[in-house]
């Protein structure tokens, strides 16, 4: 694997993973590379978290705060977790360690909006950076850098670096090169200028990634898959949400609000929201465009099927299977693809200027319409609002999706009031469960929630949403009719009896 390092003064820079550790030290903040299980380093977690361990032993404390794109996967977020190595994380997770050990107090989380990462970076918010590693196919004679699967927050975060690892994974396919597109124009306000992107297939930028090769004290050679976490199959839940998102869009285009190969799609992390892409398959549009951040067997195989002529996206992130199919197809691929920062692909002006259409998945909403994507019961973080929020806001349409209800239906996901507050009732414009779906534009409090009631609850909650709502009406104000004293005690008695319903 040598060989994938070009650049002479880097091949001499070559170690072993526990020797590149030693650059690590505690009270460090490190920018680590990953973006939902994708393009992550595959052997510094272990040997940082070893070295914690080792300190630990003797009685020393070791704790590093990480900043990473988004999520990674066991055997990074996994291993210094179980290392009790991590003091800050920050901007998303997925991975069970990090969470239990984020919900016990052990670890300080930052939720946070992804498309502020890369600029709050910039511009020193988390203060030094001491150590950035990042994964790359390989490096160029020049010593520039051909990113893996995924870009996530590395162009930034190889700037802000003191230091440098680089871990050079011969899993990555050399093809990948050229699949990239690293925009290094941003600027710093008050002298930013518009991002020159107008389509979701521009290239506006170069396909290498680059960094001060001064900075760069090892180059560690990896071997290793990305996470590659399986999708269910689309249930029926997900396949008639999908129907009912597929019709609406029919609709539109028929009465020629929307253009025959709609707009961009972006798609949400979960599997349900993989379900609505592959819902398009069958579906009878053509042409249509990606501009997402993560990029899911759904939107793979709608590309593959050349229903979607070209998909823009900051990691790519398969199932065992769609590697394959990946791998199998990357020169049909590579110009149809295209890798970007996630100051771009998150960001707000090009998402707006796009008129991209969001749809991500959530844990609740509330009869007024808004969402909480982050907090079980209002307390327990499940994974971060990812790139929902950048989405949702900045939308042509956005649409929120769930079954309506969880937990073999002692949970409705449908509530009088959210336990936690991501996306407010200003953002949602479309909440869809596998009973409906509420088009709440144009729409006031009192005449979203009888949509939301009556179109999206499950039967075993409506009654119980409309007795609540019309006491509320009632019981104060009239433009969000509320109980306060009985607004979260849906979430109470469940937390205090496992159920929802009333016994
Ligand atoms: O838990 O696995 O223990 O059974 O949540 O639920 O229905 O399988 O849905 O996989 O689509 O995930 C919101 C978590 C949905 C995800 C969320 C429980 C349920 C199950 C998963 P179990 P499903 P999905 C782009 C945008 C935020 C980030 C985002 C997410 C588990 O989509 O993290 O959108 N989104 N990023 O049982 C308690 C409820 C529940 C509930 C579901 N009301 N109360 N538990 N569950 N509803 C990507 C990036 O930004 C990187």
């Amino acid at each position: 694997a040598a060989e994938r390092v070009q650049h002479q003064g880097l091949r001499a820079k070559i170690m072993s993973a526990e020797q590149a550790a030693e650059f690590v030290q505690h009270g460090m903040t490190l920018g680590i590379a990953g973006f939902t299980g994708a393009g992550y380093p595959k052997a510094l977690p272990t040997a940082i978290a070893e070295r914690a361990k080792a300190a630990h032993a003797r009685g020393e404390e070791f704790k590093i705060n990480m900043i990473t794109g988004a999520s990674t996967a066991p055997e990074c977020d996994g291993v210094l977790a179980a290392a009790n190595a991590v003091n800050f994380r920050n901007p998303f997770q997925s991975d069970p360690g990090i969470r239990n050990s984020i919900n016990a107090g052990n670890i300080h989380y930052q939720d946070m909006h992804l498309s502020h990462v890369e600029q709050q970076i910039r511009n020193g918010f988390y203060g030094d950076i001491h150590v950035t590693i990042i994964e790359a196919t390989g490096i160029t004679a020049d010593g520039k850098i051909i990113p893996s699967m995924g870009i996530g927050h590395n162009n930034e975060a190889l700037k802000a670096a003191q230091k440098i690892i680089i871990e050079v994974n011969a899993k990555q396919n050399p093809l990948l090169e050229t699949m990239h597109d690293v925009y290094f124009d941003i600027g710093t306000p008050p002298n930013r200028q518009p991002i020159p992107l107008v389509k979701p297939d521009d290239r506006i930028g170069s396909p290498y990634l680059e960094c001060d090769l001064d900075k760069v004290v090892a180059v560690v050679l990896t071997d290793g898959f990305d996470r590659n976490s399986k999708f269910a199959d689309p249930d029926e839940n997900s396949k008639r949400i999908a129907a009912q998102i597929i019709d609406f869009f029919n609709h539109e285009v028929k009465a020629g609000r929307l253009p025959k190969n709609l707009l961009p799609l972006q798609s949400g992390v979960g599997n349900v929201a993989n379900a609505v892409l592959a819902g398009l398959l069958d579906a009878p549009f053509d042409d249509l465009t990606g501009y997402t951040e993560v990029l899911q067997d759904g939107m793979l195989d709608l590309i593959i099927a050349g229903k979607m002529k070209s998909a823009s996206a900051t990691a790519l992130s398969f199932s065992p299977d769609a590697l394959q199919r990946f791998n199998d197809n990357i020169e049909f691929l590579r110009d149809k693809i295209v890798l970007r920062p996630m100051e771009i692909t998150n960001n707000p002006e090009l998402i707006r200027r796009l008129g991209v259409i969001g749809m991500n998945a959530m844990i609740e909403a509330d009869i007024y319409g808004n969402v909480n994507s982050t907090h079980v019961m209002g307390t327990k973080m499940m994974n971060g609002i990812g790139g929902s929020g950048d989405f949702t806001r900045n939308a042509f349409f956005s649409f929120f999706v769930s079954p309506s209800v969880a937990k073999d239906g002692a949970i409705s996901c449908i509530v009088p009031m959210v336990s936690h507050h991501d996306h407010t009732e200003h953002d949602v414009m479309f909440i869809v469960t596998e009973q409906g779906m509420a088009d709440l534009r144009g729409k006031s409090p009192r005449q979203r929630a009888q949509l939301v009631i009556n179109n999206c609850a499950h039967p075993d909650y409506r009654d119980m949403l409309n007795d609540y709502y019309a006491r509320a009406e009632k019981a104060g104000g009239l433009h969000t009719p509320h109980i306060l004293a009985e607004a979260l005690s849906w979430h109470q008695r469940f937390v205090e009896t496992g159920d929802m319903r009333i016994k």
